[in-house]
């Protein structure tokens, strides 16, 4: 029996070292890993969990959490990592979408899970931010050792949900190869060996805190600091006893603005990893001569995992994302016909290799269309590659908006808010935001006489939208602007509005 990515996982694990370190001092060592996530997977066994079948998980981050992927893992079930800031108005489609066999969640969210669990026959488990709850429970009485399932490289590993340009929402399944692969490419380029000990302040229900920090950090049999959230100081106050960091651009917004980010307190740190939204120049710049570190900045996207990096050696050019990683094949091509493009010439960034996923669960057209007929992923951002071979991003040929690192797409929000009484019709668009990168912003046309106003508008999102969603700003305008197609020019609207979060601070 073989277990592709647990296998790989479990090599690289020694026993007595530690694993998880959390904020207030509790030390998990590889051998705890093997037997908590051992006890759970016998857990999910018992609770009917078979290979293939999805575990969806909408919790808080902690490493009981963190147990529960990895026990996922190991039953062969497939992993399906929820934010935790999505409503229950949100999380109706996913589960009737992936009909998952168990839904994990917040003590608090059970009752109102339950009922959509009934839909589509989920049972529903408990685990909460201190690592107890119903699922604890359970693996309180099993065995430490489980007989981990037979598991392929080409077989299911996790479902990531991502949203779509055009409605409805689309999980990217990921293969057990997709993540070995590009984790263990990952750990050798940026250098983790088992000394490591990385500061993990991201959320762990995407691809950047999931599979690019935790796998690495798995991989190399390295050890973390598990932080249940970003805060500046805490980051600074670890760094000391840490020599590694990733984050979206947010976190270095953030620690530029810090008064104790200097050269003596990163001095043990070798590497600043940035990714999941571009990172100002600026904001590398800035960082760079504060610390003498130059930040390492990555691209990647939930359906493909890692595609670039900065290199580990050699120059990190701010406002680039670096090489194509070993294994990933990477053009630029004309959108309309996917032709190749020249060296220097902007267009659409393709992708091919063992990191790029499997499709989109069950939507195969879907997939198709995403797809060159020579098997090249069709990334949606737009960039160019420099003459020393450098991968610049320029833009995006997708109608998406990243704030802080997470995506929204405008249209589920414009649909919402189309949807209320007085609106004629809405465009969402980003604006520069000092701290999220870009702000959620809606610009909305009233009807005649309609007395709704922003409040009622944020009010009525509520509930609807998770709070990132939901837009920082609602600007009224009489029309919107539009080209001689009839198409809402939200450049011009872009250009209108640039300054609007100006004066807004980024949290320090
Ligand atoms: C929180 N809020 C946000 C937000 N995060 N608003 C917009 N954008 C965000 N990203 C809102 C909350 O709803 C709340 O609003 C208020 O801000 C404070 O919440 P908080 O929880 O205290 O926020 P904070 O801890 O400051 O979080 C900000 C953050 C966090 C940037 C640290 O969002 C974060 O960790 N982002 C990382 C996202 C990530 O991991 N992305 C990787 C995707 S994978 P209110 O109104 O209720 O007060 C991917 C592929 C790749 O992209 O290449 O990696
Ligand atoms: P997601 O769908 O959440 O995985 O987000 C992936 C998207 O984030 C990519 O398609 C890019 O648009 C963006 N992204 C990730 N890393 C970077 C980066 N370093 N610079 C610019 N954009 C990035």
């Amino acid at each position: 029996m073989s277990n592709h990515l647990f296998d790989a996982i479990r090599r690289a694990a020694r026993p007595d070292s530690a694993f998880i370190l959390t904020a207030d001092g509790r030390v998990w060592t590889y051998g705890d890993m093997l037997e908590h996530s051992g006890r759970i997977a016998s857990v999910l066994d018992a609770l009917g969990v078979r290979p293939g079948d999805r575990v969806a998980v909408q919790v808080e981050k902690s490493p009981e959490a963190l147990m529960l992927y990895l026990a996922c893992l190991r039953t062969g079930a497939v992993y399906l990592p929820l934010n935790t800031a999505y409503t229950l108005a949100e999380l109706d489609y996913f589960f009737g979408d992936a009909e998952p066999r168990l839904i994990v969640c917040a003590p608090g969210a059970k009752e109102g899970i339950a009922k959509h669990a009934a839909d589509c026959g989920a049972e529903v488990e408990t685990l909460d931010e201190k690592g107890g709850g119903s699922l604890i429970d359970l693996a309180r009485g099993k065995a430490p050792d489980f007989p981990d399932a037979d598991r392929g490289p080409d077989d299911l590993a996790a479902i990531l949900y991502t949203s779509g340009t055009t409605g409805r929402s689309k999980g990217a399944m990921l293969t057990h190869d997709n993540l070995l692969s590009n984790a263990t490419t990952l750990r050798e380029y940026w250098r983790f060996t088992a000394d490591d000990r990385l500061i993990h302040a991201l959320p762990i229900f995407h691809t950047h805190g999931l599979f690019v920090a935790s796998n690495v950090i798995l991989l190399a049999g390295a050890s973390m600091f598990f932080l249940p959230k970003f805060d500046a100081n805490e980051v600074l106050r670890l760094m000391p006893q840490s020599t590694s960091m990733m984050g979206v651009p947010t976190f270095y917004v953030r620690l530029v603005q810090n008064p104790g980010l200097t050269h003596e307190a990163t001095a043990g740190m070798r590497l600043f990893v940035s990714g999941s939204a571009p990172l100002l120049a600026e904001t590398h710049r800035t960082f760079a001569q504060m610390t003498g570190h130059a930040i390492l900045e990555r691209y990647g996207m939930t359906e493909t995992n890692m595609n670039t990096s900065n290199p580990y050696d050699g120059e990190r050019i701010a406002g680039t994302v670096g090489f194509p990683l070993p294994g990933v094949s990477l053009r630029v091509a004309d959108p309309e016909s996917g032709r190749p493009l020249p060296k220097g010439e902007t267009g659409m960034i393709e992708v091919k290799g063992p990191n790029v996923f499997k499709g989109y669960w069950r939507m195969p057209e879907k997939t198709q269309g995403e797809f060159r007929a020579d098997g090249f992923f069709i990334t949606g951002d737009l960039g160019r590659i420099d003459e020393r071979g450098y991968v610049h991003i320029v833009g995006r040929g997708k109608d998406l908006v990243i704030s802080g690192g997470y995506n929204i797409y405008p249209k589920e929000v414009e649909t919402e808010i189309d949807q209320m009484p007085g609106v004629v019709e809405t465009a969402v668009i980003g604006l520069p935001h000092p701290d999220f990168g870009e702000g959620v912003t809606a610009v909305v046309v009233r009807k005649p006489g309609a007395a709704i106003d922003e409040r009622a508008i944020l009010d009525g999102l509520e509930g609807r939208l998770a709070r990132y969603k939901q837009p920082k700003r609602v600007i009224f305008v009489d029309d919107l602007p539009r080209n001689t197609m009839g198409k809402v020019q939200k450049n011009v609207l872009r250009e209108t509005y640039a300054r609007l979060y100006a004066g807004a601070e980024a949290r320090v």
